[in-house]
């Protein structure tokens, strides 16, 4: 199938002439537009593609041309955004239990029975429903997870809270390579790590570069940090009931002193736990669908660990990946443990 083959995409039903002309002129530029980027190695699937300077699959170019073209912010929205392995998963259920610490008993309680995929609708994926999709339906504030790097987002999206979480590269890597094979698509050869490990090096990998994709949080963050909460996975790890209470702050529902002594911030990060989700039924058998992509649960939960890279890489490796980083974060203020 042609890449620019409209039956990639349904065709979407659409309310009037007016908009099915728009809706048509997106598919058209579309169209256009994957003759002419940069073809690259996929990690799932064959290619991916250069577009404004990130490795994007096809489907979610589409997906940022209807992102552009039809979202609509609302001034209290909250986006989860995350270069791929870098803990959304664990966000997106920290993130969701602590808005929602009224509605729940911790005995007995929605993530209990449903997987943290479910708490936050992933934009990419939701935009191929565009514009039959607009999302009135949810309640305030609505949750939003992407991967898109920050300078592929509407302006009209920047004045929305976002959290960011970012990942010591090379445990992202492996990550990234074990996850990506699960779900790569079967008529494809094998992907080795030692393709995976220098095509990473290379930037080139879904929503990569890595760097620009952490940079572009991090500057924004910097400029505004009432609006970017910047986090690091290894951080949530060491110090969970902290980075808990930060993200409450951040979401203006700080948590009061008599929730903090009745273990409310305790009790959120023991259910969130790597140990307590990836043990519950719904995240060992459960299935989750992005677009027409099915995932099961389970592969969202590997070993939760900080440093698992020591299995994989060499020591030549290492030092490989480590130039590259200390080389394009040199400046920045930003630094990863190794
Ligand atoms: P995504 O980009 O596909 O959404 P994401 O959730 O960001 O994936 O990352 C998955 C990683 O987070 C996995 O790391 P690993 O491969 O090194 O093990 C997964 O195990 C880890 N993870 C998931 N949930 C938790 C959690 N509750 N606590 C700690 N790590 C977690």
């Amino acid at each position: 199938m042609s890449i620019s083959d409209q039956s990639l995409f349904p065709q979407t039903p659409v309310e009037s002439k007016e908009h099915e002309d728009h809706y048509n002129k997106i598919c058209e530029d579309y169209n256009h537009l994957m003759e002419t980027l940069p073809k690259g190695n996929g990690w799932r699937a064959k290619h991916l593609y250069n577009y404004n300077g990130f490795w994007i699959s096809p489907k979610y170019i589409k997906a940022n041309l209807l992102l552009h073209a039809y979202f609509k912010p609302q001034p209290t929205d909250i986006f989860l955004a995350s270069f791929m392995k870098s803990g959304t998963t664990w966000l997106k259920a920290l993130i969701f239990s602590t808005l929602t610490r009224h509605l729940y008993s911790f005995s007995a309680h929605y993530l209990h029975h449903h997987g943290p995929q479910s708490t936050f609708p992933f934009l990419e994926s939701e935009c191929e429903n565009f514009p039959i999709t607009d999302f009135t339906h949810m309640s305030s504030p609505r949750l939003f997870a992407t991967h898109f790097p920050r300078t592929l987002l509407p302006e009209s999206m920047t004045s929305c809270k976002f959290v960011y979480i970012c990942r010591e590269p090379k445990d992202v890597l492996v990550s990234k390579w074990v996850f990506m094979n699960k779900i790569r698509e079967k008529d494809l050869p094998p992907f080795s790590f030692d393709e995976a490990f220098d095509l990473f090096c290379e930037g080139v990998s879904n929503y990569g570069p890595f760097w620009e994709h952490v940079l572009s949080y991090w500057r924004a963050s910097l400029e505004s940090p009432e609006k970017i909460l910047f986090l690091k996975y290894e951080e949530v790890k060491r110090q969970s009931e902290v980075v808990v209470r930060r993200l409450a702050a951040f979401m203006g529902i700080p948590f009061m002193a008599e929730e903090v002594e009745k273990g409310v911030v305790e009790n959120i990060v023991k259910l969130c736990s790597f140990e307590n989700l990836s043990n519950l039924e719904v995240n060992k058998k459960g299935v989750e669908k992005f677009g027409t992509v099915e995932v099961e649960n389970r592969e969202f939960f590997r070993k939760g660990e900080i440093g698992d890279w020591r299995n994989y890489l060499s020591d030549e490796m290492k030092q490989r990946i480590d130039g590259i980083i200390d080389e394009k974060f040199k400046g920045s203020g930003l630094i990863f443990g190794s």
